[in-house]
């Protein structure tokens, strides 16, 4: 079901001050930002690797507001890993599969993601305590 990790999802109180730590200390790009209102982040996606099944990034990603996943998380937690996404091909067969095993998905039907790709996630609860992602990436991403 899986093709790659797609991302590592990383809360960070700036983006202007996280930014420059990753491109200095991996000589890292930022090839992708937008704002998600709905997810209620400001995001930076840093290419780290382009493979057969699609590319891999790391997501920088500071909140808009504190009543927001990554506002809560970073005033519960402080900044780190948030969560890992990886790379599906059909997520519409993925989700339905996994709510045929039971998982507690957190999107039942995918919602709009990084660069018009699509995504969903499923509850940290039910897999080691880690929130994660599923991304079907837009068509040349
Ligand atoms: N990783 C692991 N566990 C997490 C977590 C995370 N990122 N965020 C919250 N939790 C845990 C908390 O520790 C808490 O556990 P306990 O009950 O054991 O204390 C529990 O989940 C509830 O925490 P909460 O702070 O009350 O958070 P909510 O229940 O309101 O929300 C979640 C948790 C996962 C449902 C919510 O963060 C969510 O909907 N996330 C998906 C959307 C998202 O993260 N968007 C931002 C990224 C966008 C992108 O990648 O494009
Ligand atoms: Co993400």
């Amino acid at each position: 079901m899986l093709t790659r990790i797609d991302h590592v999802g990383i809360a960070v109180a700036s983006l202007t001050e996280a930014i420059p730590r990753y491109e200095e200390a991996f000589g890292l790009e930022v090839v992708h930002q937008e704002e998600n209102e709905r997810q209620g982040v400001r995001e930076a996606m840093l290419l780290v690797h382009s493979g057969k099944t699609g590319n891999s990034y790391v997501q920088l990603l500071e909140p808009l507001r504190e009543d927001s996943p990554i506002g809560k998380f970073l005033a519960k937690r402080g900044p780190g890993i948030h969560h890992i996404a990886y790379g599906v091909a059909d997520i519409d067969s993925a989700l339905a599969t996994l709510t045929m095993t039971g998982f507690d998905l957190v999107n039942k039907t995918p919602v709009h993601g990084t660069a018009g790709s699509r995504i969903a996630f499923i509850h940290p609860k039910g897999l080691g305590g880690v929130l994660t992602e599923l991304v079907e990436a837009a068509e040349g991403h």
